[in-house]
């Protein structure tokens, strides 16, 4: 099977490079990733925007605060498993990722996913303040105290401060979001060719949109910010056995399935 039946011609660089179908191609590509990240993001930019000043109070940063640990850990759970449900729905609309097989899908997913939600994450982060949109409003890093891992806390909160001062738009977050999860060196693929392959085709469709945008020089710090990705999501995986170890019991009966799936 190949991705012609979605209408998704393999792109060939010995044949047409500068051709009109391939361009065409490449553009209609950038088009449909950016209509999957749109249909996909739980929030629009103008609903953020607009629920920028809705920031906690002192009161409801201290109930959270003083939740217990494990409390606290199922709850962000249940949110970050939200989040990556999204995910997983955006993949899905990549022309080609369906065309891959389950195994390489759902390897893919598995390592990818909590990376492309960590990008996402910039568009829900106000730099003025330092805060993300979690539970409806935006919060500090001190919220999310009792979770006691500041260090995990605090490193996600950087990451999303220095993404955020790209100053990307949505066509650059989704494309760069695809080619996030279209990586041919995570562990467990059956077809790495394959997965080379659909990726190829997103990388173009990234350069077309940032020569487009007069921002090449974008294409670089992009590509600087993926072994960042890595390493929090090594923390991540680090810092839920630690709370695993503790806690067994919550994550195995009160966490999400699928966030046990991903990530235990
Ligand atoms: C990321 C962008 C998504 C929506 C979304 C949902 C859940 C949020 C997440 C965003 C950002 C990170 C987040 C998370 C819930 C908990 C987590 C705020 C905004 C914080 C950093 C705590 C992580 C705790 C782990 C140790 C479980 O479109």
């Amino acid at each position: 099977m190949s991705g012609s039946e979605m209408g998704f011609r393999p792109f060939d660089p010995e044949s047409s490079f500068f051709s009109y179908p391939t361009s065409l191609h490449i553009e209609e590509l950038s088009a449909s990733i950016v209509r999957s990240h749109r249909e996909t993001t739980q929030y629009r930019p103008e609903e953020l925007q607009a629920l920028r000043w809705k920031v906690f109070s002192r009161e409801e940063i201290h109930a959270y605060q003083s939740k217990s640990v494990d409390e606290m850990w199922q709850h962000c759970a249940v949110r970050l498993t939200d989040a990556v449900q999204y995910v997983v729905e955006f993949a899905k609309r990549i022309p080609g990722f369906r065309q891959l097989c389950q195994n390489d899908q759902i390897a893919l997913l598995k390592s990818g996913s909590m990376e492309v939600v960590l990008v996402r994450m910039s568009r829900m982060f106000n730099t003025e303040n330092n805060t993300v949109f979690f539970d409806c409003k935006f919060a500090g890093t001190e919220l999310f105290k009792s979770l006691a891992c500041g260090d995990l806390i605090a490193a996600l909160f950087d990451f999303a401060h220095n993404l955020c001062a790209l100053r990307l738009t949505e066509q650059q977050i989704a494309v760069f979001t695809a080619l996030v999860l279209l990586n041919a060196d995570r562990p467990c693929l059956e077809d790495r060719e394959r997965v080379q392959r659909v990726r190829r085709d997103v990388e173009l469709a990234l350069s077309h949109i940032l020569h487009r945008d007069n921002q090449e020089s974008l294409l670089h710090k992009l590509y600087q910010r993926v072994p960042v990705l890595k390493s929090l999501c090594a923390l991540h995986i680090e810092k839920l056995r630690w709370f695993r170890q503790l806690y067994p019991l919550t994550v195995h009966s009160l966490f999400p399935p699928l966030y046990k799936e991903l990530f235990v």
